[in-house]
């Protein structure tokens, strides 16, 4: 345990699985699995394991998965393998009804393919949120972290926006069964539709409060979703927060909105866990988002949540310009331990991937948008 700023103690538990590293989303897909690996490389490099426990767990069992997903879905991403779904047949006609290889007519590489290892991939990342919630759950760790979860779109019965399985859900769960009330928080620039529905229409629940801060532009994924005046119905009423933002946002902006809202929602929900959604594509240089958080902005995030010093769940999820990734999970597992680290990259096996930003951790806003 570490010693904080606000003189508190942090317990970190980490999960890391480097077999996930290997999952392969297609040549020309954005989702590249490899950025866990890189992050863990950097987290290594720094010297910040020494700093935490490794969770070691077992994959999430068939049970625990649909303990939020339909059985039929289940058994599909079970039975799915890239040769089954190529041969065509029942298994490609059940997979295109979950959304999964959904056949682009201009030949793209699609949203959710048949990955090879799709199951083993799916049960390892969730396996990792589980073991995290659960660590909290025992008061083992005060903080746990998974930054190969964050999976947020997965829907009850079917695949959306690069995402199988919903860990988040799962993880949630698994808290309220300790925890009174758990709050949702969502830095990933898209929309985090999927938990809003578990928790609003599947689940009608009181006890958990979704706040998603995401891009709304016209056309951004996922459409129609995250508006304003979307704030959950019956039970669920007034426990979902929708802040869309507008393009370009940078620290000050994002900030300014990010902590009087946050302050606001901890004082109203008094919730006894949080689990927070770190996708790093609210970064600035993004390959999909559009906005300008540099990694400290969208680490002040973290660290203000941290600060209300309740079990916290770090996740990540998105992230499309892997070095940017990489870096920001980095120093915000840093934050979670309370550590200060400095600018200068060690020397280690994916350094070469953080020459352009002259081997620094905090690599420049380029204000383009
Ligand atoms: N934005 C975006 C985007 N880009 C892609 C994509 C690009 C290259 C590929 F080879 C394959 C897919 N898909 C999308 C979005 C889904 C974004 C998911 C974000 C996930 C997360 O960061 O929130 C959490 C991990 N999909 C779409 O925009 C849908 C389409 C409408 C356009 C793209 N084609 C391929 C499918 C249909
Ligand atoms: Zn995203």
């Amino acid at each position: 345990s570490q010693s904080c700023p606000d003189g508190a103690k942090r317990r970190v538990c980490y999960y890391y699985d480097r077999s996930i590293a290997g999952v392969d989303y297609g040549e020309d897909h954005v989702m590249v699995p490899r950025h866990v690996d890189m992050a863990h490389a950097l987290i290594r490099s720094y010297g910040l394991l020494g700093d935490m426990a490794r969770l070691r767990t077992r994959p999430a069992t068939d049970a625990e998965i649909s303990g939020f997903h339909d059985a039929r879905y289940v058994r599909l991403l079970r039975d799915l393998t890239p040769e089954g779904f190529g041969a065509g047949g029942e298994v490609a006609r059940r997979a295109r009804g979950c959304n999964v290889g959904a056949v682009s007519t201009d030949g793209r590489s699609v949203d959710n393919p048949p990955v090879a290892g799709l199951w083993d991939y799916c049960q390892r990342y969730a396996g990792g949120s589980l073991a995290a919630a659960r660590a909290l759950a025992s008061g083992e760790a005060d903080v746990a972290i998974n930054w190969s979860g964050g999976m947020h779109h997965a829907c009850l019965d079917k695949a959306s926006g690069f995402c199988y399985v919903n860990d988040i859900v799962l993880a949630i769960d698994e808290l309220l069964g300790h925890f009174r009330r758990v709050l949702y928080v969502h830095i990933d620039v898209h929309h985090g539709d999927g938990v809003e529905t578990a928790f609003r229409r599947f689940r009608r629940s009181n006890r958990v409060m979704t706040v998603s801060f995401h891009q709304r532009t016209e056309g951004f994924f996922p459409e129609r979703r995250g508006l304003l005046e979307h704030v959950g119905e019956g039970a669920g009423r007034l426990r979902a927060v929708n802040v869309a933002i507008k393009k370009g946002m940078d620290d000050d902006g994002y900030c300014r909105l990010f902590e009087p809202i946050m302050s606001e929602v901890m004082a109203v929900f008094q919730p006894e866990a949080i689990v927070m959604q770190c996708g790093a594509d609210s970064l600035s240089g993004d390959r999909l988002g559009h906005q300008n958080l540099s990694i400290a902005g969208h680490a002040r995030c973290v660290r203000f949540m941290r600060s209300f010093n309740m079990p916290l769940l770090l996740l990540g999820g998105g992230g499309y310009t892997v070095n940017h990734v990489a870096a920001c999970w980095c120093y915000e597992t840093t934050v979670a331990i309370g550590k200060e680290i400095g600018d200068d990259i060690p020397t280690h096996s994916y350094d070469g991937y953080y020459r352009r930003q002259g081997y620094k951790l905090f690599y420049p806003v380029d204000k383009k948008i």
